[in-house]
């Protein structure tokens, strides 16, 4: 794997494009980037996190960003059939896929001319999706194939007690819990935190490490809506937008269940009241392609600038 050091001695530069779907921040990086050398989307990835994680953390975290921004890096595809490459990034580390990042990066490609309404894929460390940009302006992914792992895993979290929940994929891995007398309100975001890291740790610690994110559901506050979500992202900060693999995980739990047809409408609601809409068919290997629909807006297009002398030029770190 080459993967090609970068010499960060004098003032740098990133060129970026902040855009937010249903409230999340995606932060596209469109030059000044790390070189991450040739090779799959998956290794690329492996050689970021070893090489230039100081990179990841200069643009997500703060002061130049914060535990909520995802970073997209733009890539040169290895698949030619594919318009760009996507490596997704947060404060702590790196995501498989993003669903609100997708919208956010073909939002901003489309901000600066890259790219017009129509089909286009884009190659991720977890597979090739395909996103459509609408005439007007809504975005809809195609994701990688999703489904349910386990179904009614139940967990014991200190100060909580038991907890049953679905682990499924959608791109990222989620622990999906129904059950949990929570009010899913934002005057509650401190206390939907709180618990949903405990369960996550009690979930890893029970044999399934893999799981990076927690969902919860709820009932909807939205005409039109099927469910109102919180979802606990990696980095202890919550999803604002109703998450794109978190509703991909769900599609698949509803579709092992029977409850969701192929083609039939979901629509996701956000603890913020932002929505996807989502639906699905089936592959040949009875996995679940969801189709998660959302709108993006550009926020900013400007320059990141790392000074060496900064103490802090490579962000505070967790
Ligand atoms: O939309 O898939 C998503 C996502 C993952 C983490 C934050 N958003």
């Amino acid at each position: 794997m080459l993967c090609a050091g970068m010499n960060a001695t004098s003032r740098h530069l990133i060129t970026v494009v902040d855009t937010h779907t249903g409230g999340e921040p995606t932060r596209v990086v469109v030059a000044g980037g790390p070189d991450l050398g040739g090779g799959s989307l998956a290794e690329r990835r492996e050689c970021f996190r070893a090489a230039h994680d100081r990179f990841r953390s200069a643009i997500a975290n703060e002061p130049r960003g914060s535990d909520v921004t995802v970073g997209a890096l733009l890539c040169e595809p290895a698949d030619s059939s594919c318009a760009a490459g996507v490596i997704f990034f947060n404060n702590v580390g790196y995501l498989g896929m993003c669903g609100h990042g997708t919208i956010g990066v073909v939002v901003a490609l489309a901000h600066l001319g890259r790219l017009g309404p129509g089909d286009h894929r884009l190659e991720t460390p977890v597979g090739v999706v395909t996103a459509t940009l609408h005439a007007d302006g809504r975005v809809s992914v195609a994701n990688v194939p999703s489904h349910r792992a386990h179904h009614a895993v139940t967990v014991d979290v200190p100060g909580v007690g038991p907890v049953t929940g679905d682990i499924a994929w959608g791109g990222n891995w989620f622990f999906l819990v129904e059950k949990h007398g929570l009010a899913l309100t934002l005057a509650n975001v401190d206390q939907l935190t709180d618990v949903t890291w405990r369960m996550r740790q009690a979930v890893n610690a029970a044999g399934f490490p893999e799981v990076d994110h927690v969902e919860l559901f709820g009932p909807p506050t939205l005409p039109g809506a099927n469910a109102r979500n919180f979802v606990l992202c990696p980095g202890k900060a919550y999803d604002r937008s109703p998450c794109g693999t978190g509703t991909s995980a769900k599609i698949a739990c509803l579709a092992a269940d029977g409850k969701l047809a192929e083609g039939a409408l979901w629509v996701q609601e956000s603890i913020i009241g932002s929505t996807f809409t989502a639906h699905y068919r089936r592959a040949a290997d009875g996995r679940v392609l969801p189709v998660i629909t959302g709108t993006a807006f550009v926020n900013a297009e400007t320059k990141l600038l790392l000074d060496p002398n900064d103490p802090f030029c490579w962000g505070i770190r967790h």
